[in-house]
């Protein structure tokens, strides 16, 4: 387990309160969740009732105000016991922060009285169509009198099937393209809003992914988030300060993952001695140790500059894919080490390759980053 430094004695507190709660109500049930496909309402519950899915929210909204080092300090804890967990709470961060960043005080309040008492919000920015290309959204939001029309589906929306707030990007205005996209919050239960098709995942399978369909939802237009023409660039704002504390997930993956092979390196014996005293073996699980160690600094390192004001695309760009290509490649090595065991799902690491695989993929794809990344420095 990685030792923990520089922390202040309220991180410590947090990290260890959120272990003990990963060892005992998350940990022990992860692999039924992932074989079921099941979204754990009752843990999730659980998770609600010590505050995870307040961290960001500023404490004069009731939340606990947590800056990013320290959330991410949870969420890497959460990870460890089942990434998919880690990410129902995370998505719901990235459903919020639209609101926490450019959302006026009623709307500020709206999300406090909804999420507190014990909701998720969902961030509605993907299309089938347009994936990547974020501003080729289909999803209209047609103004009609003192009200918002929205109409359109979005999809691969994590909780989207049990979200209680949903935070909406559609087009005002499609000839304007990033300029024409507009942003709103949206209650669960509004009347032409539904759950669409959930999805089978590879990974993370406890947590809740469906296509989001609106159908003439009617909304008030005190609904609209900032001004009309400025949803693109509230969806871009509040990405760079998403993807740094979502590494957790990625580190977790990768921390279980070195975990699980320290200990059965040491119990497993061939040719008369553990295999750990191999060093085809032990240098791989250093190699993990390595790459791991320089993930989560990034990882921390992205989450100060957000806790100091910077907003830098490259560095929360740079961190995601690191910790995304980490996690994978440590995972992939975990399942070698424990060599058939690693392939069977008698053991935990074959689970952690197929949850980490999402890491390269979701909050921009780890080619999207690249993107930010060489724009930014060709600029
Ligand atoms: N902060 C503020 N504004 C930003 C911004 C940022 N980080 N990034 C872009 N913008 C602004 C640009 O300045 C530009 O504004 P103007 O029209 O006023 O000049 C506008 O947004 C459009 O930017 P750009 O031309 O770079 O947009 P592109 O269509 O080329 O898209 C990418 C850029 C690919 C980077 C973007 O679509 C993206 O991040 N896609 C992935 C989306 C994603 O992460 N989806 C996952 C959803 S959550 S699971």
């Amino acid at each position: 387990m990685a030792k923990s430094y520089l922390l202040t004695d309220e991180q410590l507190e947090l990290q260890k309160l959120a272990r003990e709660f990963m060892e005992k109500e998350i940990k022990p049930y992860a692999a039924e969740w992932d074989e079921k496909g099941e979204y754990p309402a009752a843990a999730i519950r659980k998770g609600m009732d010590v505050g995870f899915h307040l961290m960001g929210i500023p404490e004069e909204y009731g939340g606990m105000g947590l800056d990013n080092v320290t959330s991410y300090i949870i969420r890497e804890e959460l990870a460890k016991g089942d990434a998919g967990y880690s990410v129902s709470i995370g998505a719901n961060g990235l459903g919020f922060t639209p609101l926490v960043l450019a959302g006026n005080e009623k709307q500020k309040q709206l999300l406090a009285d909804i999420v507190i008492p014990g909701a998720l919000t969902a961030f509605c920015l993907t299309e089938a169509q347009g994936g990547s290309d974020a501003v080729n959204s289909r999803t209209t939001a047609v103004k009609d009198r003192e009200e918002y029309v929205i109409n359109g589906a979005k999809a691969f929306i994590t909780n989207g099937g049990v979200a209680g707030l949903y935070t909406v990007f559609a087009m005002t205005d499609r000839e304007k393209g990033a300029r024409g996209m507009s942003a709103f919050m949206v209650e669960a239960g509004r009347p032409g809003l539904s759950a669409g098709k959930e999805e089978n995942k590879m990974g993370i399978r406890s947590s809740n992914t469906t296509e989001v369909v609106f159908d003439n939802v009617r909304v008030p237009a005190d609904h609209l988030i900032g001004k009309e023409g400025e949803g693109f660039k509230i969806a871009m704002q509040t990405l760079d300060r998403t993807r740094p504390a979502s590494c957790a997930g990625a580190v977790g993956i990768a921390q279980r993952a070195i975990d699980e092979c320290v200990k059965y390196a040491q119990e497993r014996v061939v040719f008369g001695k553990p295999i750990s005293k191999f060093q085809g073996i032990s240098f791989m699980i250093a190699d993990m140790e390595i790459q791991t160690q320089a993930a989560r600094q990034l990882a921390l390192y992205a989450c100060r500059l957000l806790d100091n004001g910077i907003i830098d695309s490259v560095v929360a760009s740079a961190a995601k894919t690191f910790g995304g290509d980490n996690a994978m490649r440590v995972a992939t090595d975990a399942v070698q080490v424990l060599g058939g065991f690693g392939y069977s799902r008698e053991y935990p690491v074959e689970k952690l390759m197929r949850d980490a695989k999402i890491y390269q993929l979701f909050e921009g794809t780890n080619q999207v980053q690249r993107l930010v990344i060489a724009g930014n420095l060709m600029k």
